[in-house]
């Protein structure tokens, strides 16, 4: 049987980016996959702390992602939703995996380099990375490929900017499986989400992200639709007459269309939309199209947002039914690691 595995950080409140490149794709699995398909939703809170932040901000944002998830329609009947720092499996794991990872690897990926606001051909040699990377953040994708492998995930669904990610926790199963003539670890296939990478609305060359310190930049799921209608209304375009889709040359109005098709119910393309929009048809007509479209989509996710997020006792519940069933499914994969490693019960 398929076993599906994503995550989402507890960095804050969802925005568009995450929910058309990752939640919406998790209800649609839920809604969609064959019984026997274990699914299994990660709210990776030991990767929100390679960037350190007070932890009252930590315990908030952990209980509202919880809300979210639930408020999205995610069951804990039918899909496993838990804690990352619930289940220590996963830390286990990536200890195992860090001592046949490939620093070199490692130092190409882009990831560490924008989250410490670098360029993408920056080396480890660079004053800059000597003076301020932290390993967790240089390794991280270690525990990411850990989260993967300890589930023995066999699709893993996400945006299109975790595709190297991805690619990087196969590397890790050939290392390990070929250091420990093993095949206890499964190389994971990646479902990449169809809708592309949503742009900030204010710096449409960067992309839409909880972190970003302005506000404006995201709309987040459980926003009203006044801040909605805000927000499109001030996200940065161009002064070009009318409206076309070309995202080198004007981003920010490549973006609206973007979303646009993102809650199109004929899922057609941003092109097609563009080519379809009349002689005549403004940018302020697009941002009420889009801002028409996220407000009903958003609408009932977030009243039902409303509803859970004051009921503490019942998310902790639902949490701890997904850390337990989680903690099930991690415990069998690291007895085989064990082994296949010389850690197993004394012989
Ligand atoms: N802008 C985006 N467009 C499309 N997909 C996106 N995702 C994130 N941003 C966009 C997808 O959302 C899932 C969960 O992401 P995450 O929270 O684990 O980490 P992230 O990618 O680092 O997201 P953020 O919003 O930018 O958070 P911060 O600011 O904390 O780093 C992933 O599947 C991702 O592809």
């Amino acid at each position: 049987p398929q076993v599906v595995f994503s995550g989402i950080q507890p960095t804050g409140i969802p925005h568009l980016g995450n929910y058309l490149g990752a939640l919406r794709e998790w209800k649609r699995l839920q809604d969609t996959a064959h019984p026997d398909t274990k699914l299994l939703f990660c709210i990776a809170d030991l990767h929100a702390i390679t960037v350190p932040r007070p932890a009252e901000e930590l315990y908030e944002h952990r209980m509202h992602l919880m809300a979210v998830l639930r408020a999205m329609g995610l069951d804990e009947n039918r899909s496993t939703i838990f804690f990352q720092s619930a289940v220590p499996y996963h830390t286990d794991l990536q200890w195992i995996l860090s001592c046949t990872a490939s620093m070199g690897y490692l130092s190409r990926m882009t990831q560490w380099k924008s989250k410490l606001q670098l360029s993408d051909n920056t080396t480890m040699d660079d004053p800059a990375v000597k003076k301020s990377l932290k390993h967790g953040l240089f390794s991280y994708p270690i525990l990411q490929a850990a989260d993967i492998l300890i589930h023995r995930a066999t699709h893993v669904p996400v945006g299109d900017d975790q595709r190297q990610h991805l690619e990087f926790s196969r590397e890790c199963v050939t290392n390990f499986n070929s250091t420990y003539k093993t095949d206890c670890l499964v190389a994971p296939q990646t479902i990449v989400s169809t809708s592309r990478r949503i742009m900030s609305l204010t710096k449409p060359q960067q992309k839409m992200s909880k972190s970003d310190p302005s506000p404006k930049s995201r709309i987040l799921i459980t926003d009203s639709p006044d801040e909605i209608r805000k927000k499109i209304r001030g996200a940065t375009t161009d002064s070009l007459a009318g409206v076309s889709y070309d995202p080198q040359t004007r981003p920010g109005v490549a973006n609206l269309i973007e979303i646009l098709s993102g809650f199109d119910p004929e899922r057609r393309s941003p092109q097609v939309l563009a080519q379809q929009m009349e002689e005549g048809y403004k940018i302020t007509d697009l941002k009420e199209a889009v801002t028409k479209v996220v407000c009903d989509e958003l609408a009932e996710v977030r009243e039902r947002y409303q509803l859970y997020v004051s009921q503490n006792d019942q998310l902790r519940e639902y949490a701890a039914v997904g850390n337990q069933k989680a903690t099930e499914s991690a415990k069998k994969t690291m007895e085989l690691v064990n082994e296949a490693v010389g850690l197993g019960p004394l012989r």
